[in-house]
């Protein structure tokens, strides 16, 4: 009877179980050749078929299980010890939930929250088994970190109990008691500027939590946790341009900006652009931050760190949970990438080989010329089959440009601009304004006008990039918003002498 309920759900299964418990029983027998019986039932009948051990605990997965109440174990019929649950008077009763339930409750703490590089920094898991009765046995902790350069290095771990895998970022531990607590240090050596964050969530556990979910990535549970730090980012006083912030996670709005503590007015998108020193950081009702608060990007003039690149677009990634892997990057060369402007004043004429190009809308004698520029990057080596978390493109500021056209001065007029998925082939030594391919205007980004003369930029161009995977790779086109006078966006291209110059892009994946 008790391994073969009839029913039409796994819900009305635990109503049966309760209610059948607490007034018939009087011992259950165990169950092997309940199987058999089970096996007798017209199949078009059976909805479900839930083994129990003799504690009164599902055999299978699906951890159904019953508690047994005043009732003890006795020998089944055969004489086997222990194998009969034994009731003996109406007070003995079985009650939905199982003795096999545990809670667990994981927090992660920084011991610094600001930090300098090349210093060692700490991370302290403590993961407790807050229910008073149960052991929690086989637990898996999968931890979040980035722990690879020009981040951060792992140095070492220390847990209390179980061993860390910094190779597959799970923390695995035999046993909790009930009420216990087991805790891990993680070291790492800081390499770069920039708040990092560090989250960790129960993976696995043989029991049934009675709170929170393994791995289901709901911040709002207590199996999850998220810590971080801060180490300035250094920037050179005399050029301090082109730095932008953003919030690579499209579940984070309603963002308020705040610079030394003070909001900024008007800035509520996922892109800062920062301009001068100080400290910067954000509040949005989507996230969570640990309980002693995020952690800002704190810009401070000083020497460059020799780790860092300038200049760097900081941001915190759409937080998910995964094994860190570090970003594939191209940094545009000319194997590995493609790039030209198109010009209508002289529409079959390509720049292929120049090192700047420039969207542009002006008038030249009194006849508009209107410049757009294509780019697309060899994909080959980006690993297959895995899931893009996000991609940057960045775009460095085209010197070269003014140094041979000096009337202008940088990024001037209002330069909005659309970067935009390219629809068909093309090569940079043959494209023209006459034969440039379509573009579609899915999943177009909108880059507000520069706030620099000379900025570089830093364009996500995630949803690009996934649609560029899922169908071919013809790379993106970038042009004004507005194609009217007068306005000019001058870049470098892959063929600048200045590696540090060239198109990149960065793409974060697991
Ligand atoms: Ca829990
Ligand atoms: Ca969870
Ligand atoms: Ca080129």
């Amino acid at each position: 009877m008790l391994a073969c309920l009839l029913q039409n759900s796994k819900y009305s299964h635990n109503i049966i179980i309760n209610k059948m418990f607490k007034f018939t029983l009087i011992s259950i027998i165990v169950l092997s050749s309940f199987n058999s019986f089970c096996k007798m039932l017209p199949s078009e009948r059976l909805k479900g078929s839930y083994s129990f051990k003799s504690m009164a605990n599902e055999v299978s997965l699906s951890k159904l299980d019953v508690q047994a109440i005043g009732a003890t174990l006795s020998n089944d019929r055969f004489g086997k010890a222990n194998s009969v649950t034994y009731f003996n008077n109406i007070s003995n009763y079985f009650v939905q939930g199982s003795s096999d339930t545990v809670d667990l409750n994981l927090k992660a703490f920084n011991i610094d929250f600001k930090t300098t590089s090349e210093a060692i920094g700490q991370v302290k898991l403590i993961l407790k088994n807050e229910n008073l009765q149960n052991n929690a046995t086989n637990v898996k902790v999968g931890v979040n970190a980035i722990f690879s350069q020009p981040f951060s290095i792992f140095q070492m771990s220390l847990p209390s109990s179980g061993t860390f895998d910094v190779n597959s970022n799970l923390w695995t531990i035999p046993i909790v008691l009930p009420g216990d607590s087991a805790t891990l240090v993680l070291n790492y050596k800081i390499l770069n500027g920039g708040p990092w964050y560090l989250e960790a969530e129960v993976y696995s556990v043989d029991q049934k939590d009675s709170d929170s979910t393994p791995m289901n990535f709901l911040k709002s549970e207590d199996d999850y946790s998220r810590t971080c730090f801060s180490n300035p980012i250094f920037v050179s006083n005399s050029n301090f341009v082109g730095r932008q912030i953003i919030i690579e996670d499209s579940s984070i709005n309603n963002i308020i900006w705040k610079k030394d503590g003070i909001v900024i007015p008007n800035q509520n998108s996922n892109t800062l652009n920062v301009t001068t020193a100080g400290t910067y950081s954000f509040e949005s009702p989507n996230f969570i931050c640990p309980s002693q608060g995020c952690c800002p990007f704190i810009f401070e003039t000083g020497v460059i760190d020799p780790n860092c690149c300038e200049p760097l677009e900081y941001i915190l990634k759409g937080i998910v949970f995964h094994n860190t892997i570090a970003p594939f990057e191209i940094i545009g060369n000319d194997a590995n990438m493609e790039d030209s402007d198109v010009a209508s004043i002289v529409p079959d004429n390509n720049y292929g080989q120049n090192d700047h190009m420039d969207p542009y809308a002006w008038t030249q004698n009194g006849i508009l010329n209107i410049k757009r520029n294509y780019l697309k990057f060899d994909l080959s080596y980006l690993p297959q089959n895995v899931i893009i978390d996000s991609a940057v493109l960045t775009l460095f500021f085209g010197q070269s440009l003014i140094d041979i056209a000096p009337m202008f001065t940088g990024h001037e007029g209002d330069n909005v601009l659309e970067v935009e998925r390219v629809l068909s082939n093309w090569s940079e030594n043959t494209i023209t304004w006459n034969n440039m391919p379509n573009v579609t205007s899915t999943n177009k980004v909108v880059i507000p006008k520069a706030s620099n003369p000379k900025q570089n930029y830093s364009i996500n161009v995630t949803n690009l990039l996934k649609d560029i995977l899922e169908t071919n790779n013809y790379g993106f086109m970038i042009k004004h918003q507005v194609e009217t006078p007068y306005k000019i966006t001058p870049f470098s291209t892959s063929e600048s002498l200045d590696p540090n110059l060239r198109p990149r892009l960065k793409v974060y994946y697991h």
